[in-house]
């Protein structure tokens, strides 16, 4: 066991289950829509019958062996992914309204076999939440990976089309079990390169080799590219010629991709191209883009935008310049927002713009790549940050997850070229986690963490009921020993892995742990309430109004809306410094619980991935010190308090933590 597999191990049910699949047949409908439904359901019948195979293990079949029939064209169920599964006493019915409802259909069939259910008993129906459910791989052409933890790119461009590894029909099969339905190919800092004719052939093939996993490819299109490789002297969105360049792009690419999902587009933004470079607004840009692609496909265009120039709170500045554009956008134009107000951060609040933009549709971006939570190496289940913000009530009538419901989610990859492909064992449960959450955002993060488990580990009762506790405590950990009490972007410049509270001197302000935490010898926090930035009125008043007022506000968002002195009485009495403390004490102390938890695991896991993990947790255990220790020695080169009684002081001192230089990390 090396990780390769996934979540796709079908380990044998044993018993009477595994009996019952032996021998099962598994029979297909006659006739298909277009050879593009039959060759998902293809995929769909030979995932079932090597799954059932594996999961049937050695047991000895019924007398009378069972079977599963596949409807796929069935017009009592939605089109777009739904269907429906119904056992009975000779085995069980597949319906779908099309295709890829059989193809999804099939994976959630032995998904639920995995995690012990009868064949025969199983009544189950989905359908899923939204229709965009995407992968954007941040994967440049010479293979390496923008904040990528796993290896190097899994795209093989340089063999490619006349090579096809495959790494990509195993990339799609996880990728479809999951639900996901489109792949951004490329690095959101895009190469213009990617839309040459040379890389449309060999995203081509990529297209046809994940189309029967209901895959849709897209590029992320570098707004400048009229001139960086189309011979144009502008990249005017409004220039006559330059519309017409991007016309014939897309027309090309949709010559030999019939079913390209569209660009992704991340335009003014920390030095990219885009419309404000000619006095045009972000919807002139998409606009120009969206009405290339016509009804084709999509554009997603990203609302992370902070300008040096602008003195607007970083946190304030996509929605204040989204917001105002509320209906100025293309039909085919998904605006795409992070979780998070600022960027990817152990806990931020959720985005502003969700719920705001009434007559746009907004997708939601998340980072399943740990750039700001220990890369691969931390265990940090991510289901619980995304659930905090899908699960929000906007005060705009609803919630996160229902103002997404008609666009969908993005997630940056952490997929890679290493054998288990996201880095660490634990890092396959984010990828599966964004999967499913997009797919069904009402899902908890213990259930998928349950699941996740039992496919990828082992189904024994007391290791999932264990190891999911400690997945779900995870991230919490995180936020302790990185982030406590609404802190956040604190780590250091470049890699962003370690801390850095210190850093005050980068070029730009909003680049700076100091523009975040300003922290004194007096106090802590970013005032963002009318008295500091006010970016707390970016949110509907019912939401503004439980952050306006430090007493009340949630002690995880504490020091990200208001500045209060390092005797601030917390609701539970408790001042501010000691509680600071003791969450960096809590988070070190967690990820020793998670070790020795992980340790009695022994036996119940294969030592390869066993040992891999401890190992990792072992340097989790000595970072959480870390990042502990660094960043206490540095409030308190600014407070001067005392440790709380019983608080370890830091290993070393400060000057020691501010010399730590990582020239091997991986940077950007
Ligand atoms: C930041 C990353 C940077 C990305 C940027 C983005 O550090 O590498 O290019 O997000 O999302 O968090 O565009």
């Amino acid at each position: 066991e090396d990780g390769y597999d996934l979540w796709l191990r079908h380990e044998p049910v044993g018993g009477a289950a595994g009996s019952e699949l032996n021998g099962i047949t598994v029979a297909g409908p006659d006739s298909f829509a277009d050879a593009g439904a039959e060759a998902m359901v293809s995929v769909a019948l030979a995932e079932l019958r090597s799954g059932l195979a594996e999961l049937a293990g050695g047991e000895s079949p019924p007398a009378a062996p069972l079977s599963i029939r596949l409807s796929c064209t069935d017009a009592d169920i939605a089109r777009g992914g739904a269907f429906a599964l119904d056992g009975d006493s000779t085995g069980l019915t597949l319906r779908a309204g099309e295709a890829s409802g059989c193809l999804y259909g099939a994976f959630a069939l032995l998904r639920l076999l995995d995690t012990g259910e009868r064949l025969t008993k199983i009544h189950h129906a989905e359908a899923p939440a939204m229709p965009l459910r995407l992968l954007n791989h941040w994967d440049n052409p010479d293979g390496t990976v923008e904040r990528g933890y796993a290896g190097s790119s899994i795209f093989d461009w340089w063999h490619l089309p006349d090579h096809l590894d495959r790494r990509m029909i195993d990339y799609a099969r996880a990728n479809a079990s999951v639900g996901i339905n489109g792949v951004v190919v490329n690095n959101v800092n895009a190469s213009a390169m990617m839309l040459e004719p040379r890389y449309i052939a060999r995203l081509a093939r990529l297209a046809d080799a994940w189309r029967p996993y209901g895959i849709r490819v897209y590029l992320t299109a570098r707004f400048s590219a009229p001139r960086d490789i189309g011979g144009l002297d502008t990249a005017d969105p409004i220039d006559p010629a330059v519309a017409r360049w991007w016309q014939n792009k897309a027309d090309e690419i949709y010559a030999a991709i019939p079913d390209f999902g569209g660009f992704l587009v991340k335009a003014n933004s920390e030095g990219q191209p885009g419309p404000g470079d000619y006095g045009r607004t972000h919807a002139e840009g998409a606009n120009m883009l969206a009405s290339a692609i016509g009804a084709r496909g999509t554009v997603f265009w990203r609302a992370f935008v902070y300008a040096a120039e602008d003195e607007t709170d970083r946190a304030s500045q996509a929605y204040r310049e989204f917001a105002p554009l509320d209906g100025a956008f293309a039909d085919n134009v998904i605006v795409q927002v992070k979780n998070g107000p600022i960027d990817f951060q152990p806990r931020e609040p959720f985005h502003p713009l969700f719920g705001a933009m009434r007559h746009t549709r907004v997708a939601l971006e998340a980072q399943i790549t740990k750039e700001y939570l220990g890369f691969a190496t931390h265990v940090a289940y991510l289901a619980p940050l995304w659930k905090e913000v899908l699960d929000a009530e906007t005060g705009h009538g609803g919630t996160v997850a229902s103002s997404i419901a008609p666009a969908g989610m993005a997630g940056v990859a952490n997929i890679g070229t290493a054998r288990n492909w996201s880095g660490s064992h634990f890092d396959q449960a984010n990828w599966y986690a964004f999967g499913r959450l997009a797919w069904n955002p009402q899902l908890s993060s213990e259930e998928i963490a349950r699941e996740w488990l039992m496919q990828t580990f082992s189904r024994d009762p007391a290791f999932v009921s264990d190891v999911s506790a400690m997945m779900l405590n995870s991230r919490e950990l995180v936020v302790d020993y990185m982030t406590p009490l609404g802190l956040a972007h604190l780590m250091a410049t470049g890699h962003h892995y370690g801390p850095g509270p210190w850093v005050c001197d980068l070029a730009r302000p909003e680049w700076n742990p100091c523009y975040y935490h300003r922290a004194d010898k007096d106090g802590i926090g970013f005032d963002r309430t009318a008295s500091g930035t006010d970016a707390l009125a970016d949110y509907a008043p019912s939401v503004a109004a439980q952050w306006a007022e430090p007493e009340t506000t949630d002690p995880r968002l504490l020091l990200w809306f208001h500045h209060v002195p390092w005797d601030w009485a917390l609701p539970d009495g408790k001042r501010l410094w000691p509680t600071l403390v003791e969450h960096y004490d809590t988070g070190v102390a967690g990820v020793a619980e998670m070790q020795a938890m992980w340790a009695a695991q022994a036996g119940k896991v294969d030592p390869r991935r066993h040992g891999d993990v401890t190992d990792f947790l072992a340097i989790q255990a000595k970072e959480a010190r870390w990042w502990r220790d660094a960043s206490i020695a540095y409030w308190q080169s600014l407070n001067g308090l005392p440790l709380p009684a019983g608080s370890a002081p830091p290993e070393h001192d400060l000057a020691d933590y501010r010399a730590r230089d990582f020239p091997e990390a991986p940077s950007d």
